[in-house]
């Protein structure tokens, strides 16, 4: 009983991961660079976001927004002037609690993947199911506020693995929680050695420099051939 249930995870995922590369090819064809970008509801993916693609340069971005229900994260960004395309798990996804390739899939036709150069995809908020469904991205990011504690990366690991950056968020709130900044960084180590992090505030705009000029990397990275899309499996290599 315990090996046939395994054995449906793995074919499911293997389903996932053969719409993934069919996603890929379609955003390797059109030139562009995607980002997965991950968290618990509500560490600031929609407020970074609202700060970082304000001005990325000659790099044209749009949104896929991910969310169980409702389009209040694609009306916050709308006054960005980028396109949003906003994608609910609820209307024929059975309200699922992550975004998978399939989903993706479905809203390519609405994205202007010729016009752009970077697409993100902000995940639906849950820091478990997204890491486990590749979506035809270069790159996975997440965010963690400091709101969250410091106990976070030991106690969800497959999330922090899953990403080639942590972005350490709300760094505003620090004074006012127990938190040790060095011990989350500390665990953020111990759980995915050499992962890169930023510590930012979409509050005060600290650090948000810093993520903009990360995603512009990406993206001349991508233009370079040097992509970092790895098709099996759930976590990276
Ligand atoms: N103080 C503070 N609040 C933040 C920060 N980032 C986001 N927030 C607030 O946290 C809440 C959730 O943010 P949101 O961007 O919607 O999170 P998401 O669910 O990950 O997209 C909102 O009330 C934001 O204004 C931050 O850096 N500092
Ligand atoms: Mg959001």
């Amino acid at each position: 009983m315990h090996r046939i249930k395994v054995r449906v995870v793995e074919d499911a995922l293997d389903a996932n991961n053969t719409i993934a590369r069919a996603n890929r090819e379609d955003f390797d064809r059109a030139g562009v660079t995607v980002i997965n970008l991950m968290s618990a509801p509500g560490a600031g993916k929609t407020a970074l976001l609202e700060r970082a693609l304000d001005d990325l340069g000659d790099v044209r971005v749009a949104v896929l927004e991910g969310d169980v229900e409702g389009s209040l994260d694609a009306e916050r960004l709308a006054s960005l002037h980028v396109p949003v395309v906003q994608l609910n798990t609820s209307a024929g996804f059975g309200g699922e609690c992550h975004l998978d390739a399939n989903m993706v899939r479905s809203a390519l036709s609405a994205l202007p993947l010729a016009d752009i150069d970077l697409l993100i995809i902000e995940n639906v908020g849950n820091l478990v199911c997204p890491a486990e469904f590749r979506v035809g991205e270069d790159v996975r990011a997440m965010v963690c506020s400091v709101a969250e504690g410091e106990d976070k990366p030991l106690k969800y690991p497959l999330m922090f693995r899953a990403c080639e950056l942590a972005v350490v968020n709300k760094i505003d709130l620090i004074e006012h929680t127990d938190v040790d900044l060095d011990r989350l960084l500390a665990n953020l180590q111990t759980v995915h050695p050499g992962i890169e992090h930023l510590i930012c505030s979409a509050r005060t705009g600290e650090g948000v420099d810093a993520l903009r000029d990360w995603l512009i990397d990406k993206v001349a990275a991508a233009r370079a051939g040097d992509g970092t899309f790895t098709p099996a499996g759930s976590a990276p290599a």
